[in-house]
C-alpha cells in the first residue's frame, strides 16, 4: 500500500513510527517544555531571557528560593503566568488531542505546568491530563496546602498572597525541585507507563528526574520508544525512533500517515 511520503527529511522514521502508533493499543506520550515552545512559551531552561537571565530556574523552584526572596518568586510565576495564558495551542498539541481519538487507550503525562494541552482539547479521557510535576494556574498555601484563588490585583503585587487559613504564603501548585511528585498523580503516570505497549515523548531535554527514567522503564517493560526534538538528548539516544524536528512540525505529520495507516486497515 503505497503511503504519501511524509514531507520530512525523515521520511523512513516518520512511516516507521507511525506504523507503531497506528498498531499500539496502549500508548502514553510524555510531554517537556518543547511541545509548548511554539507557542511562544520559553522551555525552561532558555526561560531564562532578559529579565531572568541572571537566576537558576532550579533556585527560583525550590522551597529555598521561596524562602530567601518570596516576592521575586511571586513575580517570576506570575510573569510565566501572563506568557501561559496568552499562548495559544499549536499544531502539535493539536495533532495529539487527535492522535489520543485514534487510539484505544491513550494517557497524556504533562512535565509542563501551562494547561495549554487542555485548551488544545487533551485530557476529555478519564484521567485528564496528568500534570506530573503541577500547575502554575492553581495556586494554594506553602504550609497548609489551603487551596488559594488567585485574584486580578494579587499578579500585580510584590509579594505573595497570605494564606486564609494559616496566614502564611501562597505559592504555585506546582512541585519544586527537592519536592515529592504528587502521590495520585505518580502512581496513575507510572501505571500507564509499566502497561504501554508504546512511549511517545515530546520536547524534554530528559534531565530531571524520577520523571527522566520513565521512558527507559517503558523500554524495559517491552514498549517501542519515540522521541521527538529538533536536538539530540539522552532520550533520543536512548529511543528506539528518533524523529528530529519540531513538535509543530513532526507531529501533524506523524498523524497523518497514522490515520492514513487506519483508514487503510
Ligand atoms: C524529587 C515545576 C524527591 C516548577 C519542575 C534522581 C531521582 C529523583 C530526584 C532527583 C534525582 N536526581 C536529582 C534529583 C532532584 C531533582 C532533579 O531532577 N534535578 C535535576 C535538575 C538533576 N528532582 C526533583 O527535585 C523532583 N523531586 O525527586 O523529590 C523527594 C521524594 C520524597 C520526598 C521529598 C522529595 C522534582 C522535580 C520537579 C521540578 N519542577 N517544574 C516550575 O515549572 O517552575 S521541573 C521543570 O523543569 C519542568 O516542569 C520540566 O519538567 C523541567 C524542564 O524539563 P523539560 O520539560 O525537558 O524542558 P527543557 O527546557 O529542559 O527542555 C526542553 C526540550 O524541548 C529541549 O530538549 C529542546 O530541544 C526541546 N524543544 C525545543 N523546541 C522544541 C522542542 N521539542 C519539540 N518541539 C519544539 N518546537
Ligand atoms: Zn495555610
Amino acid at each position: 500500500m503505497m503511503l504519501s511520503t511524509p514531507p520530512s527529511p525523515f521520511a523512513e522514521n516518520i512511516t516507521q513510527a507511525a506504523q507503531v502508533l497506528a498498531n499500539a493499543s496502549r500508548i502514553v506520550c510524555l510531554t517537556g517544555a518543547g511541545v509548548s515552545a511554539e507557542s511562544g512559551v520559553a522551555t525552561f531552561r532558555d526561560a531564562q531571557t532578559g529579565l531572568w537571565s541572571h537566576f537558576n530556574p532550579q533556585q527560583l523552584a525550590s522551597q529555598a528560593g521561596f524562602a530567601a526572596d518570596p516576592g521575586l518568586v511571586w513575580r517570576w510565576y506570575m510573569q510565566r503566568l501572563q506568557t501561559v495564558e496568552a499562548a495559544a495551542p499549536n499544531l502539535g498539541h493539536i495533532a495529539l488531542t487527535q492522535l489520543a481519538q485514534l487510539t484505544p487507550s491513550f494517557t497524556l503525562i504533562t512535565q509542563n505546568v501551562d494547561d495549554i494541552h487542555e485548551r488544545a482539547g487533551s485530557g476529555n479521557s478519564t484521567e485528564g491530563v496528568l500534570h506530573i510535576h503541577g500547575s502554575i494556574t492553581q495556586f494554594r498555601c506553602n504550609v497548609c496546602g489551603f487551596e488559594h484563588v488567585l485574584q486580578p490585583f494579587e499578579r500585580v503585587q510584590a509579594l505573595p498572597p497570605i494564606c486564609r487559613q494559616c496566614q502564611q504564603l501562597v505559592r504555585p501548585a506546582v512541585v519544586w525541585f527537592g519536592e515529592a511528585l504528587p502521590e495520585r498523580v505518580s502512581a496513575l503516570a507510572q501505571r500507564a507507563v509499566a502497561q504501554c505497549d508504546v512511549m511517545l515523548v515530546v520536547g524534554t531535554s530528559g534531565v530531571v528526574y524520577p520523571v527522566a527514567e520513565w521512558p527507559y522503564a517503558a523500554q524495559q517493560n517491552g514498549a517501542t520508544v519515540i522521541d521527538v526534538n529538533p536536538i539530540c538528548t539522552p532520550i533520543s539516544a536512548m529511543a528506539d525512533l528518533f524523529l528530529q524536528g519540531p513538535g509543530g512540525e513532526i507531529l501533524p505529520t506523524l498523524l497523518e500517515v497514522v490515520q492514513q495507516l487506519r483508514a487503510s486497515n
